[in-house]
């Protein structure tokens, strides 16, 4: 793919981003045949364009990890993306629904790994070896494109929605939780709005980390110890609205939550 064309796509998808405003997806005429591939290379130069600005990475995280979304896309691999520094938001804190487009929310399970993991061929016990600490989490998602509607190369050069990551402060051991059958239940003002369980991650959390180890050693690219990972949505994502309390509840995992104005 030609250089300008990759710049001029990240600046579509970056700018859209800061400005706080919708676009038409890349592939409905800007560029049809954008490539899983070819978007990669766009959101890898979106990155960059990033930390130039002077942004820097906090972690990566894995999307599409369920298989009925998979199916729904007609894909078989995840996708994954970057939380920079400017998406955080600490726990029990308030976001203004004015940075965002149309934000929704998922609850997650982080990871955080005491070494690195190279691809490929990391299993799912390579990861649970490798693991420091698990923790409850909440990403924030904000498709830049109308309506979230994007084919799954559109979604890629967006950097997989990334807007917003509240991580939870308690930290637990990988051992001491049941990851896959561990339940959340996710509320908006005290009404349970979805809920869902580990296992909707690719059967297990620990399998999302290690497709990304797999899928980051084809750029020779690993995953770092000390960075918390993103590893997937437990529940369809819910829409925010201001005036919102968002609480994520996880059986032995603790809870997370923020506020909406
Ligand atoms: O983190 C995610 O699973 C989101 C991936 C992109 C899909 C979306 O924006 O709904
Ligand atoms: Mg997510």
């Amino acid at each position: 793919m030609d250089k300008h064309l990759i710049k001029e796509l990240a600046d579509y998808t970056h700018n859209a981003e800061k400005e706080k405003r919708e676009i038409i997806k890349i592939t409905a005429e800007l560029y049809p045949e954008l490539s899983i591939e070819d978007a990669y290379m766009v959101q890898e130069e979106l990155v960059k364009q990033k930390l130039e600005e002077g942004s820097k990475i906090i972690g990566p995280k894995m999307g599409i990890t369920s298989e009925a979304k998979m199916k729904q896309m007609n894909v078989d691999n995840p996708i994954y993306g970057y939380i920079f520094d400017y998406m955080v938001v600490n726990e029990g804190e308030s976001i203004s629904i004015d940075d965002y487009i149309h934000p929704k929310v998922e609850p997650e399970i982080g990871f955080v790994l005491s070494r690195d993991l190279e691809g490929p061929g990391v299993t799912a016990l390579d990861v649970l070896r490798a693991t420091e600490y698990v923790f409850p989490a909440m990403e924030i998602i904000d498709s830049r494109y109308e309506n979230f509607n994007f084919t799954l190369p559109d979604v890629i050069a967006d950097n997989t929605s990334a807007a917003g990551a509240v991580f939870g402060t308690s930290l637990k051991r990988p051992d001491a939780v049941e990851l896959d059958v561990v339940g959340v239940t996710l509320s908006i003002n005290g009404e349970i709005q979805a809920l869902g369980a580990g296992a909707a991650v690719l059967g297990h959390p620990a399998n999302s980390v290690a497709r990304l180890a797999n899928m980051l050693s084809e750029k020779g690219e690993k995953v770092k110890a000390g960075q918390p990972i993103l590893t997937g949505g437990l529940t369809a994502a819910v829409p925010l609205s201001p005036g919102d309390f968002v609480n994520a509840k996880y059986g032995g995992l603790g809870d997370v939550s923020f506020f909406v104005k």
